[in-house]
């Protein structure tokens, strides 16, 4: 008679980089992951999860998992490998680190993102030895960084409207987001407003699923979105719409804002933003009516670009105009990570760092990896190490970031689940675990609760955590601080202060047994209903001394595409379209790119166009073709609604982040984008990117 199964289950968390952080409940029977759920008792989850991470099993036993460490057999970027042991893989790395630290540590760079957001596996022992070790900084710019510092001029922190609470709003704007796809969990909440009667706009150049399921669809020109907010706001003041107590008690710069926005009447913004007059002084009137509290969910869609900053900037003064903060469910929410009081120094000691006057600090910015690698000197970059992120695939202008990893002076290393285009470019690859496979503490950037993600099955094969391969190399290197022998666990209780209002309450014993904690706010949450905005003034700053300071224009203002008509027309007549490659809903950034059932599911690299648009070219739905400018090409499949258009106008589309190797030509979206940088905190600029497109049909089609 056999036995029954073993089967119990174990509480996780989804580690993708997803403003939803869903807490999960793995089924595990003899030792093997059966089924993945939401859990049930967490709030914002509540029992579901997205249809990617639904199936995580078939992602953690994916036939296509690296499983032993390996060292490069072909030429780099071949993808060839031959298995070799941990010992040796480490003994290597840490040979060659210790070589190039002799000269000068600053020509060793760590290349990592959000493959995981888990703050153990996502940012602890890896800071701590790149610390410890002197190498180059990485500035992690590639999705948030312009907006980022966009919404902290006005707002102080990334701090806004409760998710839970947009359930209640009777208006909702959707700007430059795109929830149905990227942010499920909020986009439930609009739907349970919409069924009490709210209105949901939404302000997208593309048709997005969320557009096309909203009241009203808004489509301006991609970058031009601070123009927008600068005549809603010259609207909101000229027709008395405002909150004249709150602007006054929770305010700074009310005067020099009104004297700003007098001239953005909405025929100026119409003439920027390519939407009607009508349609501006409607949307401001409506946003702005009396009695109710709008909510805005406002998303990075609309931070890659020259203006990102202050688009985000311009944005965010919105509800301080109108007053909107009053109510828990009005505001704006961009993210809730601020919420957090995230312990960064205890998770990455940055005091391990050996300042020398003779070897300064530098700093290599991750959205221009591709001229770092091809052209930083002093010192050149001579190894990198790569985990948590596909660089060769997502980061900008990606002919140049091949040409830069391809290097044979280039030691590279890549720590990753599977063989990505990147992986290809390894000296030493080695096998990752799995979120099912190791220990983590998360936070959320869309809602307020820090879950644990607790081991569910042994690691597959030879894969480890990233903070086993950091704390194994630390010891090669002779590193002998303690906090390189630290359990995860260990880690994992210093993440939060306790010193801090909003994370005191945080305690590991509760939270291992209950899995999940909310943050010490009040439930209905209304962070701003009487000022105390964490801004050097204590208020929403409509002028800011802080950018002053940064030689930025202290006052909301409008600074237009790098790439188009009016900064650069030669430019626009030989490159008349404006890309944007936004998330697809199969896809999360380049993960789930290369399992068949979410590649199936994809299709194909598409690329959405308007029908005056490929009836000029004598392009036809269906047609195979080139996506080209001067940095590349890539080529997709049209689309070509007639009845619904995809996209508006002088705008095309190309749902991604496809793996080049998989998407028929060897290229992806990013052939085309740019490494120029936003206006604030250095920030990636992937949709300010102008192209043409003709019917050069290229290679064979992905096959699916
Ligand atoms: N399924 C899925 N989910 C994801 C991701 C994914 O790849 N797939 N990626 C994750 C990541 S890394 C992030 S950062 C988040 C958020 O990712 P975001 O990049 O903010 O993406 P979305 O929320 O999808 O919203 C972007 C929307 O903004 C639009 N947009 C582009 N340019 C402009 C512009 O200039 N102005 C305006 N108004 N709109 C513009 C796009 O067409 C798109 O529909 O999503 C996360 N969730
Ligand atoms: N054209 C275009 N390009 C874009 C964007 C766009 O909209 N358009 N979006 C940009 C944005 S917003 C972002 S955030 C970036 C995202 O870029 P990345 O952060 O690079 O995101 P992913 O492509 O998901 O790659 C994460 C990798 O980490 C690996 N990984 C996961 N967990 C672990 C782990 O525990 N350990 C290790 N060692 N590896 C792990 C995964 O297998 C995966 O290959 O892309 C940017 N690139
Ligand atoms: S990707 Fe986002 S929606 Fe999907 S399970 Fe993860 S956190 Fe939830
Ligand atoms: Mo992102």
């Amino acid at each position: 008679m056999s036995l029954p199964p073993d089967r119990h289950t174990v509480r996780a968390v989804c580690p993708h980089d997803c403003p939803d952080s869903c807490a999960m409940q793995i089924t595990v029977e003899n030792g093997r992951a059966i089924k993945v759920q939401g859990a049930t008792d967490v709030p914002i989850t509540r029992g579901t999860l997205c249809a990617k991470v639904a199936h995580y099993e078939e992602r953690t036993y994916s036939d296509q998992r690296l499983l032993y460490p390996m060292k490069r057999v072909g030429k780099k970027g071949e993808g060839r490998f031959a298995r070799i042991s941990w010992d040796e893989a480490l003994d290597e790395i840490a040979e060659r680190f210790a070589k190039l630290a002799a000269t000068d540590p600053r020509s060793i760079l760590p290349y990592s993102y959000a493959g995981t957001m888990g703050l153990v596996q996502g940012s602890s022992t890896d800071r701590r030895f790149f610390h410890r070790l002197g190498a180059s900084f990485l500035d992690r710019t590639i999705c948030a960084e312009a907006g980022f510092q966009g919404y902290k001029a006005s707002i102080g922190a990334t701090l806004g409207t409760d998710p839970e609470a947009f359930a209640n709003a009777p208006y909702i704007l959707i700007w430059g987001a795109n929830p149905v796809v990227s942010n499920l969990h909020l986009w439930a909440r609009i739907v349970e407003a919409r069924r009490k009667g709210a209105r949901v706009v939404c302000i997208d150049p593309v048709r997005s699923l969320t557009a096309e399921k909203s009241d009203w669809h808004l489509a301006p020109l991609p970058g031009t979105d601070a123009a927008l907010a600068l005549a809603i706001m010259h609207v909101l003041i000229r027709d008395g719409l405002c909150d004249e107590d709150y602007i006054a008690r929770y305010t700074t710069g009310f005067a020099a804002l009104k004297r700003r926005v007098h001239d953005w009447t909405p025929e100026r913004a119409a003439a920027e933003t390519g939407l009607t007059a009508a349609a501006i002084e409607q949307l401001a009137r409506e946003y702005g009516q009396d009695g109710r509290h709008a909510a805005i969910r406002v998303n990075y869609g609309l931070n890659r670009c020259a203006g990102g900053g202050a688009a985000m900037r311009a944005i965010a003064c919105l509800p301080a105009l109108t007053g909107h903060w009053r109510s828990p469910h009005g505001g704006i929410l961009l993210s809730t990570s601020g919420s957090y009081g995230v312990d960064d120094h205890a998770l990455e000691r940055p005091d391990l760092y050996p300042y020398d006057e003779r070897l300064p600090p530098r700093h290599v910015n991750m959205s221009r990896i591709g001229d770092a690698l091809l052209e930083d000197r002093d010192p050149a970059i001579r190894a990198i190490m790569v985990y948590n992120s596909n660089p060769v695939a997502v980061a900008p202008d990606s002919n140049k970031v091949r040409a830069g990893f391809a290097r044979e002076d280039l030691f590279v290393v890549v720590h990753e689940l599977f063989q990505t285009d990147t992986a290809d470019y390894a000296d030493i690859l080695l096998p990752a675990t799995s979120q099912l496979e190791h220990w983590d503490i998360h936070k959320s950037y869309g809602h307020l609760n820090v879950m644990v993600n607790e081991p569910a099955i042994a690691p597959l094969g030879e894969a480890r955590p990233n903070t086993w391969v950091f704390r194994e190399l630390a010891h090669r290197m002779g590193f002998s601080e303690a906090c390189f022998t630290e359990s995860d666990e260990e880690i994992g209780a210093q993440a939060f202060r306790k010193s801090h209002p909003r994370s005191g309450n945080i305690d590991m014993t509760t939270l291992r047994t209950q899995g999940w904690q909310r943050l010490d706010v009040p439930t209905p949450f209304a962070p701003f209903a009487q000022g105390g905005f964490p801004t050097p003034s204590g208020k929403c700053e409509f002028y800011s001394d802080t950018l002053a300071q940064q030689g930025i224009d202290p006052l909301p203002h409008f600074v237009p595409p790098r790439e188009g008509p009016r900064s650069n027309p030669e430019l626009a007549a030989k490159f008349p379209l404006a890309f944007v490659s936004p998330p697809s809903r199969h896809f999360l950034n380049s993960s789930f790119a290369n399992l068949p059932r979410f590649k199936d599911a994809e299709g194909r690299p598409w690329l959405d166009m308007h029908p005056q648009d490929a009836s000029a070219r004598g392009l036809e739905d269906g047609q195979r073709v080139r996506i080209f400018n001067d940095r590349g090409a890539f080529h997709a499949t049209l689309r070509v609604n007639t009845e619904a258009p995809g996209v508006r106008q002088s705008v095309v589309s190309a749902p991604s982040i496809w793996w080049q190797k998989l998407s028929g030509d060897g290229c992806n979206a990013n052939a085309v984008t740019s490494q120029a940088l936003a206006d604030m905190g250095g920030g990636a600029t992937f949709y300010d990117c102008l192209v043409e497109v003709d019917d050069d049909d290229g290679p064979p089609a992905a096959e699916s």
